[in-house]
């Protein structure tokens, strides 16, 4: 047997062995970068990531954002286009079949570009927010933003919007935080942790909450990271591939998430 396929085989038989013990046992997902690159969305770290051409201190900080908005920006809006003509892959519509068949409890998401929801997932926390939305940080306004924004957004107030997204130094959501918190203290028998490198704190320390409350950890990604020496198996590998066959071998009557991705695009 294949080294990936023993791997899928472990962490299929140790699902399955809490499912025998728990009538109703809960899994939670995290997701980074990762899960989206196959819908050809660009990742932050890494080979060909956003990092290597961008630096996050230019663009990702509110100190940048002070010092020259237009440059940040343009950054968003060449992001937002990029991301509204990208599509959920099989590793988002896997997540949807866990989630139909009572399973999955709650995705806890770093990534701004809404494919889970697009896949249609339904519970769902975005830590780092999402860059279909900008927020006025004088009367708090939100707005949506179907396409990349022409010209510096302004704010009903008088005051330039920024993108509603939280960047490095600014502290995450505490609503949001306790809320991942909860579920990973008290619903979660096993978490799974897809496509992130594990190094953006605080949601890099959530794998060690879950596995603190004696939860599985498996992890599908394509090499080891920081996460990897806490969890039960390593899936090395793209999510987008071993993701749907995880769990169309955990769940072989539920509606696949080649199905799922085939009626999402006839919908659409
Ligand atoms: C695949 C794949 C395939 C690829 N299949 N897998 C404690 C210790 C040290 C530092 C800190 C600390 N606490 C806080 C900090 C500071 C900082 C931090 O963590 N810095 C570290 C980098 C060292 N954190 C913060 O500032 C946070 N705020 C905070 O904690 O406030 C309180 C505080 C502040 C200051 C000091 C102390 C406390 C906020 C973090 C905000 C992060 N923002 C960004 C930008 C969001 C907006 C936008 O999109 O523009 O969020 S940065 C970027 O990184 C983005 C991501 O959500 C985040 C995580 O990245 P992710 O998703 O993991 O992607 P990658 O690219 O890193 O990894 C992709 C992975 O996929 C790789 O592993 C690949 O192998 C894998 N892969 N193809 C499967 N097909
Ligand atoms: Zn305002």
């Amino acid at each position: 047997m294949s080294k990936k396929k023993e791997q899928l085989s472990r962490a299929i038989s140790l699902v399955k062995q809490i499912m025998r013990k728990h009538e109703n046992t809960q899994l939670i997902a995290l997701s980074g970068a990762g899960i989206s690159k196959a819908s050809g969305i660009p990742t932050f770290r890494g080979e060909n990531g956003l990092w290597k051409d961008y630096n996050p201190k230019e663009l990702a900080t509110p100190q940048a954002f002070e010092r020259d908005p237009e440059l940040v920006w343009d950054w968003y809006s060449w992001r937002i286009s990029l991301i509204k003509n990208k599509t959920p892959n099989l590793a988002h519509y896997a997540l949807v079949t866990l989630e139909k068949a009572g399973l999955l409890e709650c995705v806890l998401t770093q990534n701004v570009d809404s494919l889970h929801q697009r896949a249609g997932i339904e519970n769902i926390i975005e830590l780092h927010g999402n860059i279909f939305r900008a927020r006025c940080e004088k009367c708090h306004k939100r707005i949506h933003l179907d396409h990349a924004p022409k010209e510096l957004p302004i704010c009903s107030c008088g005051k330039l919007l920024r993108p509603d997204v939280v960047w490095f130094g600014e502290s995450l959501d505490s609503r949001l935080l306790e809320k991942s918190q909860n579920v990973l203290t008290n619903q979660c028998d096993v978490l799974l942790v897809i496509g992130t490198s594990g190094i953006v704190y605080p949601v890099a320390s959530f794998p060690k909450i879950a596995k603190k409350n004696n939860a599985v950890i498996l992890e599908f990604n394509i090499q080891q990271t920081p996460i990897s020496h806490i969890a039960d198996v390593l899936i090395q590998g793209k999510a987008e591939k071993l993701l749907p066959e995880f769990v169309n071998r955990l769940l072989p009557d539920a509606p696949s998430p080649s199905e799922l991705k085939e009626e999402g695009v006839k919908t659409k």
